[in-house]
């Protein structure tokens, strides 16, 4: 989880894992961890692992620590605040020099979309869709209150990393947490199979 501070992501992480909202949330210190599971296809259970990290400058150097054995990432800004937006850009930057020449894969997150009125949206959709554009990712409109798109949210990011799993764009790989699998066969049985129907196709 990434973005500035009070953008609204442990709110999300909370609201997705938990289906709580609050209104007084405490500043994430460091960063936090956090499970679900989720079945991405009949049979197929996935534990993920997230790393809720802290927005505020200060943690910077403890939270950069986790770039590197992080798979996907939910970039995250308010869409009421123009600052975090701007920010956007600089948190992808940092991400991706970090763990180069490995990729991490996003999804950018409009948040806070229960406050989408004509006074307070300083971000429009449509320049936050050119963004995730330029940058290579999905843009979804998310609000932790509400719980609109929040479930969508992760499992559009789980879904990307399982399908680059199955592509071989993601590889496994020694010393790196990023993906473990606990059957690498099982994965190689449903790699071929996916190659076959991409063949038939
Ligand atoms: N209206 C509204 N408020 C929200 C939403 N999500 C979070 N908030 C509020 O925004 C404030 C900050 O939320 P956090 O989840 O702590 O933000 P954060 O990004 O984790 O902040 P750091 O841990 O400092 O990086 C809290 O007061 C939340 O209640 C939302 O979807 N809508
Ligand atoms: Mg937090």
């Amino acid at each position: 989880m990434l973005g500035d501070s009070t953008v609204g992501k442990s709110s999300l992480l909370k609201r997705y894992t938990e289906d709580l909202f609050l209104e007084s949330i405490n500043q994430t210190v460091g960063v936090d961890f956090y499970v679900h599971f989720l079945e991405v296809e009949p049979g197929v259970r996935v534990k993920l692992q997230f790393w809720d990290t802290a927005g505020q400058e200060r943690f910077r150097s403890v939270t950069r620590s986790y770039y590197r054995n992080s798979v996907g990432g939910l970039l995250v800004f308010d869409i009421t605040s123009r600052s975090s937006f701007d920010h956007i850009k600089e948190w992808h930057a940092e991400v991706c020099q970090r763990v180069q020449p490995q990729k991490v894969l996003f999804v950018l997150v409009g948040q806070k979309i229960d406050r989408d009125t004509h006074e307070e949206r300083a971000v429009s959709r449509e320049e936050a869709q050119k963004l995730a554009g330029q940058l290579g990712m999905p843009y979804v409109e998310a609000s932790a209150k509400t719980g609109q798109n929040v479930r969508e949210s992760f499992e559009l990011l789980t879904r990307r990393v399982y399908q680059g799993l199955l592509s071989g764009e993601i590889e496994l790989q020694e010393g790196w947490d990023g993906v473990k699998c606990v059957a690498p066969q099982a994965l190689q049985l449903q790699r071929n199979s996916v190659s076959k129907k991409v063949c038939r196709v």
